[in-house]
């Protein structure tokens, strides 16, 4: 019918895509299917199945369908043909990135990882011969530089966690496709409604869905999203041995989250612009670095490859690290607190928490100063986080 061929808005898939009310019990909202397995009709059907050769649930580790639900959902978001579920951002990023590579390859990943992912690839290098190389990836040429005959997987943030640099992403593509190299994008800075790497010819979106995605601070979880065949390869090779699966109830939080993001990205943005612009213009604070303030240095690009800004901000205060741990203490509204995007703001220094495990040296080239402070601004009125803020710096 003409209704079905008609694409629906971002919202309107936020809502609905993935579950239809059920029909033998008319539940709205998604039924959590709290099993560890699945019944067979017949021992012959248990045997297709494993198989291959028969659609249906076997053990929630190759799948569950409340899992599928949320799957299929941020699938559509993102706009890629399949999407798999996580127990975290890290068992996403170490499941694709262990189903790319093989001993002797190279990964070429953004100067400006989270700790964590940096953590992973020293794993990658330490223990299996897989190396890589951080680089500069807002210049063409460097990247083009890097790019050795080993090299399997080209990984990026945008923005980069947490100095806010954003990488083009349609450049990305275009040098992944050239040489046949993947191209993954942790896309959980901007969430889909802000965002969406598979447009501009990457090839796989990796999140923390602990984020944006989730929203409200109350599960730990992971995808990605990619095509069909990709994806398929994860899930019947990394997701199922290694087993870092999404738990039924957290996928039905996540489905509840997500309900919400349009609305709650927009508020995102919307008060973090606001904040920016007052700690931009505060006599103790320096090197706010925000994609939406016009001094930002890739603000145009900024504008071309995202609908929003987000609503993250990094800054310094002129009096150093010390006076910046200080303000972080006499906050009362905004919490001390790792992890970002949820409806609560957050406050952190990335030197000592988020990426402590980098070593000194890399984090400066990184452009994480000692100083840096990493501000998720929520959804709270943005009145009171700037009273709140102003208060602290006083
Ligand atoms: N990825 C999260 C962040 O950047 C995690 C916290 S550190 C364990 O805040």
């Amino acid at each position: 019918s003409k209704e079905s061929n008609r694409e629906q808005g971002f919202q309107t898939l936020a809502v609905h895509k993935g579950y239809k009310p059920d029909p033998l019990t008319g539940s709205l909202a998604l039924p959590i299917h709290q099993t560890s397995t699945f019944v067979f009709p017949s021992a012959e059907t248990g045997g297709r199945r494993f198989a291959g050769e028969e659609e249906g649930y076997v053990y929630s580790r190759l799948g569950n369908p409340t899992v599928t639900a949320l799957e299929e959902k941020i699938a559509a978001l993102e706009k890629g043909e399949k999407a798999l579920a996580f127990a975290s951002g890290m068992a996403a990023i170490s499941a694709v990135l262990l189903g790319l590579v093989r001993s002797g390859d190279h990964i070429l990943c953004s100067r400006g990882l989270y700790g964590c992912t940096f953590g992973f690839l020293s794993i990658l290098k330490d223990k299996f011969n897989v190396d890589y190389t951080l680089c500069d990836m807002r210049d063409k040429e460097s990247i083009l530089r890097e790019i050795k005959e080993n090299t399997k997987v080209i990984y990026i943030e945008t923005p980069i966690n947490p100095t806010m640099q954003i990488i083009d992403l349609a450049l990305i593509g275009q040098i992944g496709k050239e040489h046949n190299v993947t191209t993954v994008v942790d896309n959980t800075f901007m969430s889909p409604y802000l965002q969406r790497p598979l447009e501009y010819g990457c090839d796989v979106v990796v999140h923390s869905a602990t984020k944006y995605l989730g929203g409200h601070g109350d599960l730990v979880a992971g995808v990605a999203v990619g095509t069909k065949e990709f994806l398929e390869h994860i899930q019947f090779t990394t997701q199922k041995d290694i087993g870092g699966i999404l738990a039924p109830f957290d996928a039905f939080l996540l489905v509840r989250g997500i309900k919400t993001l349009g609305v709650r990205m927009d508020r995102h943005s919307e008060n973090a612009q606001k904040v920016a612009e007052f700690l931009e213009s505060h006599p103790k604070v320096t090197n706010v670095m925000y994609p939406g303030l016009k001094s930002f240095p890739q603000h145009e690009l900024a504008k071309r490859q995202m609908d929003g800004f987000g609503g993250l901000i990094s800054f310094e205060l002129k009096e150093g690290l010390e006076a910046g741990l200080n303000m972080m203490n006499k906050l009362e509204l905004l919490k001390c607190a790792v992890s970002l995007g949820d409806v609560d703001s957050l406050i952190q220094h990335p030197a000592s928490m988020t990426h402590s495990v980098v070593p000194r040296e890399e984090r400066i080239k990184m452009g994480i100063a000692d100083g840096l402070i990493r501000l998720s601004v929520g959804i709270e009125n943005v009145e009171d986080i700037i009273y709140d803020l102003e208060q602290a710096l006083s």
